[in-house]
């Protein structure tokens, strides 16, 4: 049977519920609704089955950062299919396509992080750096170095080693996570955990939990502390301005590794090449996945900094996937690094499109549904609330208000995300000022129809 996009909309609706299950999904719902086809894209705007076009304003999963439709990544892929469509990097063998991207990642990365493992993902490279980080401690002569730190809500990946890292309960809950030695600390929400205090204060108080683990832990145990500059699949969480220099003080003080997780910060997204530069942190570590190749191909990694490569240099580190550097993945990525560079993108994010999307985006808070509106360079986020001066929960299931939202919002082609009560965005780097003004009326339309919907339904009333 050949299926293509000429079907209708309800066959391969249909086709997907038989025989393809969707993460993160209870499919048994989903194939009553039927899946939504998308068959094209180009720029930000997605087109599905019924000929539809959608605004992403999420850009994919956070990876599309130079925008769907180029060319030069199709190019650089069928050129690298023709030449050499795969060889290992096991073996004592190398090739072109890994040598230059993992070249010129060490040239865009921040202080002495000169070194690459390739993954296929950010789940990989998570896992690859738990290995890692472990195998340094012991060739270093700390073996009792294996504790590692993370927070409660980060996103680090799904598979059993990067979901442990995460701090995501509902995760957890499944399959038997965490693994041992993982310990997670309280995240710095001020919005929904801030409670009196001032945002200065919480992060201050957020970022010294990271001591207090390291204490009752044992200093001579800890590894390691993981974190995302700023969480993303968590809901667009930006600390306050004291976190980050107090949790530097701390690694610093105790001497344990800091991994940035960039997977969603890093390659323009915050106004920097990485989010650890917007946040001012030096990172012993970078994981780095999407918008490396902005999705085009699959392809993450570990960045290691000079003293970790020369430790670990002297062990065999007996780990690695197939596909790492592969060398389609990797031509791609480097292509889409020399768009990113020569299109000057990440200086328009930090100077132009950036600031402009932050506008538009903060006077949405004037909205009533709308509590607060925060944004780092092209990732945002607005607290839903039925009371702006309490931060107050609705008084139904937390998520109940944002999935509302977020139906809205698809009912109005643009594609926004709802992490529990909170709408995201992350559109693609290139998303034009014109563009940027029809994602923040549709935004607000479907805010106004999510609050009468709310209203109706008598949700409205707060829970503080
Ligand atoms: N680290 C971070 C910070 C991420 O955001 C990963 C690691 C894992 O990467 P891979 O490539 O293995 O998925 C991610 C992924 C969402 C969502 O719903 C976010 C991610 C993945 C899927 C869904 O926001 N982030």
């Amino acid at each position: 049977m050949q299926i293509t996009n000429h079907m209708p909309t309800s066959e391969l609706q249909a086709l997907d519920a038989a025989h393809h299950m969707h993460p993160f999904t209870t499919a048994s719902e989903l194939a009553q609704k039927g899946a939504r086809v998308i068959t094209q894209a180009q720029g930000c705007w997605l087109t599905d089955s019924d000929g539809t076009q959608i605004l992403d304003a999420m850009a994919g999963l956070w990876c599309v950062n130079i925008g769907y439709g180029r060319e030069e990544l199709a190019e650089a892929a069928a050129r690298q299919m023709r030449e050499l469509p795969y060889y290992n990097t096991f073996f004592q063998t190398t090739h072109v396509p890994a040598i230059a991207l993992a070249q010129r990642i060490a040239e865009l990365a921040p202080g002495n992080l000169n070194t690459v493992f390739f993954a296929s993902s950010g789940s990989e490279a998570n896992d690859t750096n738990l290995r890692l980080i472990r195998t340094y401690w012991e060739a270093k002569g700390q073996p009792d170095r294996q504790v590692i730190i993370s927070r409660w809500n980060a996103y680090h990946g799904s598979s059993v080693g990067s979901g442990s890292l995460g701090g995501m309960k509902g995760m957890h809950a499944q399959g038997g996570m965490p693994i041992p030695g993982i310990h997670h600390i309280d995240q710095p929400n001020w919005w929904a955990e801030g409670g009196d205090m001032t945002p200065k204060d919480f992060g201050h108080a957020r970022a010294l939990a990271l001591e207090q683990a390291i204490l009752a832990i044992g200093p001579d145990k800890v590894a390691a502390f993981i974190a995302e500059p700023i969480q993303g699949a968590g809901g667009v969480i930006v600390p306050p301005d004291s976190y980050w220099p107090e949790i530097q003080r701390i690694v610093d003080k105790y001497g344990i590794l800091l991994v940035a997780d960039e997977v969603i910060c890093g390659f323009g997204r915050t106004g920097n090449w990485f989010g650890s530069q917007t946040m001012a942190i030096r990172p012993d570590i970078m994981t780095i996945a999407k918008g490396l190749s902005s999705g085009y191909q699959p392809i993450g990694g570990s960045v290691i900094n000079d003293e970790i490569a020369s430790v670990i240099g002297k062990v065999e580190f007996n780990h690695g996937y197939t596909y790492s550097g592969h060398p389609v993945a990797c031509a791609v990525a480097l292509e889409n690094l020399r768009i990113l560079d020569e299109e000057g993108i990440v200086e328009k994010v930090r100077n132009d499109i950036g600031p402009y999307l932050q506008k538009q985006f903060r006077a949405l808070s004037d909205h009533p549904l709308v509590g607060e509106a925060q944004i780092v360079g092209m990732m945002g986020s607005i607290a839903l609330t039925p009371d702006k001066s309490t931060r107050a929960s609705f008084a139904a299931e937390p998520g109940t208000a944002g999935y509302i939202t977020r139906e809205r919002c698809f009912a109005n082609n643009v594609i926004m995300r709802h992490v529990y009560d909170r709408m995201i965005i992350s559109p693609p780097l290139i998303i034009s000022h014109d563009e940027v003004d029809t994602l923040i009326s549709r935004a607000r339309l479907a805010l106004d129809e999510a609050h009468e919907e709310l209203d109706a339904k008598g949700l409205l009333t707060k829970v503080s």
